[in-house]
């Protein structure tokens, strides 16, 4: 298929009431978009360099609203129905739905302005289908009772141990946040986690989050033999690019009496990708300060391991699915092994995620991973539950 399109001055590209099979983008001319109300011409716009025209047929699947006609001679850029529907389609379902709100709104004016301002009552058919409203809907109240949630303290941290896999005993935690909603009961992460990164509320939340997990550390730490030194905390990269991070991150551990050291911040190789720069300096600046930084589900992502050489992380936490795999399957075997030479030569503590079983446990011990983390351990647990787990702790060796 022909990408770019040329037409002489005067010739037309598309007519009103055709069938839209793609839209423009103006390289080069002008194109003058024009609509009919009996034999007179109404001109709406004339689209120059650089800009979209066409593209309402191809969003709602509706006959042109209006022509098209090039002005001078010029050279058009084609967007394909399917280019442009491929991401609708991928974009925030509430995004989605505003789209094509604003759409039937426009082609309702135009519809007016061509026949005497009669509505556009029976109108083209709604183009946003039942299960696409209902999924606008529901992102928009789910959103609505996250915002309740963090308000009337519907929230809560849940807390899984990572074992020293050389000592035996409870070395640092991980904060994983739960939300107890009154009339749903726990509502698993997977399902708000996402919504509350797409509205923004993860930022208000994380912070919680971290402020709860500092004073509980300190529980903890009273209920142990062996008190453990450290606690992680996930961040997002909404978290990361809103401009008063590095403030919040001082006010908390300053509020709670939190020495940055004990603090972990455990970060995703996703979100290093799409912000490099930002995450280097952001990260620096919190190692700056002392605070341990963990990049978590590592072997999932597709970090260089020159980037990562480059950044100032001190923890690998590699990805559960090569623990489960470890024992039956040789590659993630060797996988393993090649993770823990890696962070050995850049001087980074490894944690194994997923640890289920004593053989993959007594195997890591072996290898020479410093911490597991797994319902081998303990399953995340509420605070005070947590407390009980600390107080009977055996090496489970
Ligand atoms: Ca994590």
């Amino acid at each position: 298929m022909e990408y770019r399109r040329r037409f002489r001055a005067g010739e037309t590209v598309f007519a009103q009431g055709d069938a839209g099979q793609c839209a423009y983008v103006v390289e080069e001319g002008s194109v003058d978009i024009f609509t009919r109300a009996g034999d007179r011409e109404i001109l709406l716009a004339t689209r120059q360099p650089g800009e979209l025209f066409g593209e309402m047929a191809i969003i709602d699947d509706q006959p042109r609203s209006a022509g098209a006609r090039a002005v001078t001679d010029c050279t058009l850029l084609m967007i394909t129905r399917d280019q442009l529907n491929q991401r609708i389609e991928r974009t925030d379902p509430i995004l989605r739905m505003c789209i094509q709100v604003v759409l039937r709104h426009l082609r309702d004016t135009l519809h007016r302005l061509t026949n005497d301002g009669a509505r556009l009552d029976a109108g083209p058919p709604e183009q946003l289908s039942r299960e696409a409203r209902e999924e606008a809907l529901d992102a928009i109240r789910l959103e609505q009772e996250l915002q309740g949630a963090l308000d009337q303290d519907q929230l809560v941290l849940w807390y899984q141990p990572l074992v020293d896999l050389q000592k035996g005993h409870v070395a640092g935690f991980e904060a994983l946040m739960r939300w107890r909603h009154p009339e749903r009961g726990l509502v698993p992460p997977f399902t708000f986690i996402p919504a509350a990164e797409r509205s923004g509320l993860i930022v208000p939340m994380t912070r919680w989050a971290f402020r709860r997990a500092c004073l509980d550390l300190k529980d903890f730490q009273d209920a142990a033999t062996h008190p453990p030194t450290f606690m992680s905390v996930n961040f997002s990269g909404k978290d990361f690019m809103s401009p008063d991070f590095l403030d919040a991150i001082d006010e908390t551990l300053a509020e709670t009496g939190t020495a940055p050291q004990v603090v972990k911040l455990e970060i995703t190789e996703t979100l290093l990708m799409h912000s490099p720069e930002t995450a280097r300096q952001v990260l620096g600046a919190c190692r700056d300060r002392g605070t341990s930084i963990a990049i978590d589900d590592f072997g999932t992502g597709y970090s260089s391991l020159s980037y990562l050489q480059s950044l100032p992380a001190d923890t690998l936490k590699i990805d559960q699915s090569f623990i489960r795999a470890m024992l039956n399957d040789d590659s993630s075997r060797s996988l393993v092994r090649s993770i823990v030479g890696l962070a050995k030569g850049l001087d980074m503590k490894l944690v194994a995620e997923g640890v289920e079983g004593m053989p993959e446990a007594q195997a890591l011990r072996a290898l020479g991973v410093d911490y597991g983390q797994g319902y081998l351990f303990a399953k995340p647990l509420p605070r005070a539950d947590m407390i009980e787990v600390l107080r009977g702790w055996q090496d489970p060796f």
